[in-house]
Order: C-alpha cells, then structure tokens, then sequence
C-alpha cells in the first residue's frame, strides 16, 4: 500500500487529493510540520520536503510532479491523465512540470524569502516579485484554460486540474485575488472543491473555503 506523508496545507495537498479521486488504498501518514523536518524525514524525502509518497518495496517517490506523474501512469484506468504515451500525455506533462517548477517555487518565496535572505526587508522585496511573477505564470495558464480548456488537459477532467487547485488556494497575495484575476481557474477551482470524493480530503486540509489558507 502506498504511503502519503501528509502535513495540512502543504504540497501533500495535490497527492491526497488525487489518492482520494483514484480511489486507489493507501496509508495516510499526516505529520507535524517538526516531524517533516526532522533528520529521520531525510531517509523518505532527502530535502525534507512535503509531499512524498512511501511505495510497497520500501522506497519513496518525492517531488510533487514525479509522484503525480507516477500515480497517474500507475493506474491509468482511472483516467485522470492521457495514456502514456501519446501527443496529449507529452503535452500533460509539459503542464505538470510548467506548474510544478514555474509556480510551486514562487509560494516557497512567500515565506521570509524562501530562505534566500535573512533579513525581513529583502524578504519583502522577494515575496512582492514572487507575487509579480505568481500573477504572469497564472496569467499564461489562464489564456491556455480560454483557448484549450475547460480543463487544463483539455476536454477531461485531470490530476492537472486538482494540481492547479493547490496553486491557487496558495496564491499571492491571495487566493481572493487569483480567483477575481482569473476566471477560468475560478471555475476549475470551484470545480475540484465540488468534487464529492474530494470533500473529505478538502476539509482535512482546512481549504473548503476559499480564502482559508494563510502564509502566517
Ligand atoms: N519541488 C518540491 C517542493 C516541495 C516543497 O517546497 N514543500 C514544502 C511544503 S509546501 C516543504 O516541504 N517545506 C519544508 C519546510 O517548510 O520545512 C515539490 O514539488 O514537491
């Protein structure tokens, strides 16, 4: 069975809910925000980072795109990403790593500078570019949703969709923000927080209502 080791809020939020939509068994592991930086962490996920995902041999798959990427491919008669292998599963997961490396990043520098600084002041400055940036790289997800949505693959429905979910109900400055600027992930948001297998997941990570997430 797989393990999700899980901190409220935190980049786990996109694997739980794709588990959870999969309906695949699994173990949820949640953990103190201490415990996922404790050294013994660093045996899972060697920078410590949530999410990670525990396999059936003992191993671990870290890093939010290559777990989504290896549970989609995984269970693929669940039909949350194109087949492996085809043009739109190229292109899915041009997507994938577009968020996961353009974006995730920016919400890292909300946070005291995402260690690039010590001091409060550069932090300011740091966190209003990763703002500036935050607002472009949606933006471009925006045009890509109006000419080939509604989802972000396209037609369906996708762990793409859940993906970005997790990036607006982190977005700077605010999540409000993200979901006036941009309407059409508005709607996919609106969308996921529907979703009735979701609702649990969606809950636990105290993010039911827009808005509920805070970088204090
Ligand atoms: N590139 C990583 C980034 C993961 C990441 O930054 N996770 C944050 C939580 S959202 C974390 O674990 N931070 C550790 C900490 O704050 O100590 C991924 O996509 O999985």
């Amino acid at each position: 069975m797989y393990k999700l080791y899980n901190v409220p809020g935190w980049g786990s939020m996109c694997v739980h809910f794709l588990l959870e939509e999969m309906d695949v068994p699994y173990q949820n592991i949640w953990m103190t925000p201490e415990q996922a930086r404790a050294a013994e962490f660093r045996d899972i996920s060697p920078l410590g980072l949530i999410p990670a995902l525990g396999l059936v041999d003992g191993q671990a798959v870290f890093e939010s795109a290559a777990i989504i990427e290896f549970l989609t491919a995984s269970h693929q008669d669940k039909g949350l990403a194109p087949p492996v292998g085809t043009p739109d599963h190229g292109v899915y997961l041009a997507w994938l790593n577009y968020m996961s490396t353009n974006i995730y990043p920016l919400t890292n520098f909300g946070y005291n500078g995402g260690g690039f600084t010590d001091t409060p002041e550069q932090a300011a400055s740091i966190r209003l570019k990763a703002e500036q940036l935050m607002e472009a790289r949606l933006g471009l997800l925006e045009t890509k949703l109006k000419s080939d949505g509604p989802f972000m693959a396209g037609s369906s429905y996708s762990a793409l969709d859940m993906y970005l979910f997790m990036l607006a109900i982190w977005g700077m400055p605010s999540e409000a923000q993200v979901l006036e600027n941009f309407p059409s992930i508005a709607r996919i948001c609106a969308e996921v927080r529907a979703r009735p297998k979701l609702k649990a997941a969606i809950e636990a990570h105290g993010v039911m209502l827009p808005g509920s997430y805070s970088y204090d």
